[in-house]
């Protein structure tokens, strides 16, 4: 049963009452990467889910939106939905078109459902490799679901962990539509910079023009949070990987939050702190608006106006 069940054990929830930012985010900025979790009692968890989260609504994630001066969200199905796109779809509805959606679907999908989605403000579908989230991900599946939904316009969000990219890229390679990596690609942040893991992705990046999220630095991070004495910044070790994808790849870097953060167990962001990780990866004005206006406007709102 998947109604009212409690949390996964070690669960965090999402933090209470962040911080106002000292960073001022530019006007139009976008959130490309955030979810939406139930609530439980009105979206049931879907029963080949790995966690049980917290609920993490429309109406939290608008009032957070808000509060750290973010304009419009990109909502990403959660796998705690498995394909019931419900959760997410209705908080796009419900953001008079200042939320866009990557739905998970099922390779037998049908054109009229497919129509559906792309009317509420779905954008493209999300593959997800790694196997603590999901059971098999079978590549026959997903070409027939890049096959259907190529046609929209859409894109496939992939989700690896980097270890396993040099297997999938040739396969990335030959998908039909535009593609965007999470978190970078999971870099391996206690590697250098220039070391082969993460020059490895970027040319896998400048290959297949890849769009980059440069997102989770919480996730990503062993030297963590801020210090409370104020002398290790948040995140130290993520920076020098995000300040080289936007350095390298300006015009393919998009932001988010990742808000409510599932499965972190060791620390939950304070999301005030996320945004002012920003200036330390996009350094200038120019990358700054690119990063989180600009680039996401191209992606996901074509033609309109911030
Ligand atoms: C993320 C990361 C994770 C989880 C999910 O859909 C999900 O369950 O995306 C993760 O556990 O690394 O992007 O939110």
């Amino acid at each position: 049963m998947s109604a009212h069940s409690p949390k996964s054990p070690g669960w965090l929830d999402w933090y209470q009452n962040p911080s106002e930012p000292a960073f001022r985010l530019p006007p139009g900025t976008i959130d490309t990467h955030c979810h939406v979790f139930g609530p439980q009692a009105e979206f049931p968890f879907a029963p080949e889910r790995k966690y049980t989260p917290c609920d993490g609504g429309r109406e939290q994630l608008f009032t957070l939106r808000d509060h750290l001066g973010i304009s419009r969200n990109v909502v990403v199905q959660a796998t705690c939905h498995g394909a019931d796109n419900s959760a997410m779809v209705d908080a796009v509805e419900a953001s008079g078109g200042r939320a866009r959606g990557i739905a998970t679907v099922r390779p037998d999908i049908t054109s009229a459902e497919l129509r559906r989605l792309d009317a509420a403000g779905v954008r493209g579908v999300r593959f997800n490799f790694l196997r603590r989230l999901v059971n098999t991900t079978p590549k026959d599946d997903l070409t027939t679901i890049a096959e259907k939904v190529a046609p929209l316009g859409w894109h496939v969000v992939l989700y690896f962990e980097s270890a396993d990219l040099p297997e999938l890229e040739g396969y990335f390679g030959s998908l039909p539509t535009p593609l965007v990596v999470d978190h970078m690609g999971r870099p391996d942040v206690t590697e250098p910079v220039d070391g082969p893991q993460f020059a490895h992705f970027l040319r896998f990046v400048e290959r297949n023009d890849v769009w980059v999220k440069v997102t989770c630095p919480e996730r990503l991070s062993v030297t963590g949070p801020p210090a409370l004495d104020g002398q290790r910044h948040a995140y130290a070790d993520v920076v020098p990987f995000a300040r080289r994808a936007v350095e390298e790849f300006p015009d393919l870097v998009l932001w988010g939050t990742d808000w409510p953060h599932p499965n972190l167990t060791d620390h939950m962001p304070d999301d005030g702190l996320l945004v002012d990780h920003v200036p330390q990866v996009a350094v200038t004005t120019e990358q700054q608006h690119k990063l989180l206006v600009g680039n996401p406007m191209r992606l996901y709102w074509p033609g309109e106006a911030v």
